[in-house]
């Protein structure tokens, strides 16, 4: 085994994936992607690596797992020092945790409502994912990125679930750069990044998905 034996239980589409391997991108890391089939049956691997959730993404280093998303991205950056994506001040790791955690309490839940939902459901769901939105407009001040001038650890945790957010307004009818201009531009930056450029998945590709989600749901 090499120093740094990388293995990530992966689900193409995961925004919580996504994220992991972003950041691995950033630090210029190799790994080993396993794709997982978390619908119709998880690999021993998976279920022996998070056994209280039994969910993607599991990162393995050195056979060691680390789960939730979150945590594995501030376990790749005190792992592996540079780039830093975190901010050197316990300040201001402490105001990129706080909107880390806003972001996964709000955004995938809110922009979940939306697939999930027609009707005046919707018109409500569309209405808090903006709300959402405009918070983190917010939280970004006159900056370009979260984190300030660079492209950071907020940048990471938020951009995987913009994976989804083609199929959002879609399914929506509405455009996240007409209602949130600031988050519009910053999206725009983030997907020039060869990072996320490489990492994102085609948004037909998830928007064929995520109709899938529906007619299973029966929405469609
Ligand atoms: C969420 C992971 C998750 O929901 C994190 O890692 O940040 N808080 C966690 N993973 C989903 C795939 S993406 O929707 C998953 O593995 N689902 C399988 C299941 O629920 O059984």
């Amino acid at each position: 085994m090499s120093k740094d034996d990388l293995v990530l239980l992966d689900f193409w589409v995961s925004p919580f994936s996504l994220r992991v391997k972003i950041a691995l991108e950033e630090k210029g890391l190799s790994y080993v992607a396993r794709e997982e089939d978390i619908f119709g049956g998880k690999s021993d691997l998976l279920l022996k690596s998070n056994p209280i959730y039994e969910k993607v993404p599991v990162l393995l280093h050195n056979g060691k797992p680390i789960v939730e998303s979150a945590n594995i991205v501030y376990y790749i950056d005190e792992t592996w020092a540079s780039p830093r994506l975190l901010p050197a001040c316990a300040y201001g790791r402490s105001r990129a945790r706080f909107w880390a955690d806003f972001i996964d309490k709000k955004v995938f839940d809110a922009g979940s409502s939306i697939w999930k939902s027609k009707g005046e459901e919707l018109e409500s769901a569309k209405k808090e994912f903006i709300d959402v939105l405009k918070k983190l407009e917010g939280a970004m001040g006159g900056k370009d990125y979260f984190g300030g001038d660079e492209f950071g650890f907020v940048d990471i945790v938020l951009i995987g679930l913009v994976a989804w957010f083609d199929a959002y307004e879609k399914c929506g009818g509405f455009k996240i750069e007409e209602e949130c201009p600031k988050i519009g531009s910053w999206i725009k930056k983030c997907k020039k990044r060869e990072s996320v450029a490489k990492i994102l998945p085609n948004p037909q590709q998830v928007c064929e998905f995520v109709g899938m989600l529906r007619k299973g749901h029966g929405i469609e």
